[in-house]
């Protein structure tokens, strides 16, 4: 029967950096189940920054970052010898699982996330993670807005609205209705990002009896995320 197992098989490009892509199944009806916060929930934010470490944790990527419903992991080397169904299956389910772990509240259904894997070259990971952070920023600005058109306006009538706003209209609307979203958490506009850092330890070197630096690294998670670009990947793949 084993041979029925056809897509057992499939493996990701061996060398190749892989990221793996979640996304939470039908969030937004979930969000309405949860009672969130709109336009931002901090406390489902604070629920996917643990979901992210966790996952940092277990499957030791280089990278991971996520906003709204989405968490990205850039994976070195490749968990299950590459095989696709394992990596989608179990990654996403331990997700799921992570999110339920950290929320203490009853689900009206279970909550689960899709998973995809996108090989990439090391010239286009910060253009990936650019491309993510550039999304997190326009949900920033949809968000803000159709919340502020909202209490305005009956939910048809702000939703015809917003369709027919550019991003930089919307930006000024909300700046000409005393909100401001430069001034906005860093979390909102650029997402929240998981990596490793190094911090200074100052120990005594008891056989020489003098102090001795050295450097531990440990799981950063990054609420003041910068803005992307080369420099900032350089550093940490
Ligand atoms: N109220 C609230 N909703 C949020 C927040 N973050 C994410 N969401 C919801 O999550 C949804 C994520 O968008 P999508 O992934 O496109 O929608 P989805 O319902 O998950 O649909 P699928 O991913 O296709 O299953 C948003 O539309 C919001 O409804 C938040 O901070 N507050
Ligand atoms: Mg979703």
């Amino acid at each position: 029967m084993k041979e029925y197992e056809v897509y057992s098989s499939l493996k990701v490009p061996k060398n190749s950096k892989i990221i793996v892509r979640l996304d939470g199944r039908s969030f937004h009806k979930l969000s309405k189940d949860l009672n969130l916060d709109k336009p931002y929930d901090e406390n489902f934010y604070k629920v996917m920054a643990n979901v992210c470490e966790d996952l940092f944790k277990e499957f030791s990527p280089s990278f991971v970052y996520t906003f709204s419903d989405e968490i990205s992991l850039l994976l070195d080397k490749l968990p299950f010898d590459g095989r696709v169904e394992k990596i989608d299956s179990v990654i996403a389910s331990f997700a799921a699982s992570s999110f339920v772990m950290h929320y203490d509240v009853d689900f009206k259904k279970p909550p689960a996330f899709d998973s995809r894997i996108i090989p990439i070259s090391d010239d286009d990971v910060y253009k990936y993670f650019k491309w993510r952070q550039d999304e997190s920023w326009k949900n920033c600005v949809a968000s803000y807005g159709i919340s502020f058109l909202k209490s305005k306006y009956s939910n048809s009538e702000a939703n015809d609205k917003i369709n027919g706003l550019k991003s930089s209209d919307i930006h000024e609307l909300l700046y000409q209705n005393g909100i401001n979203l430069n001034n906005v958490e860093t979390y909102k506009k650029r997402g929240i990002a998981v990596y490793r850092k190094n911090k200074k330890v100052v120990g005594l070197n008891k056989k020489e009896n003098r102090q001795q630096v050295s450097y531990r690294s440990y799981t950063y998670i990054d609420w003041e995320a910068p803005k992307f670009n080369m420099e900032f990947f350089e550093k940490i793949i």
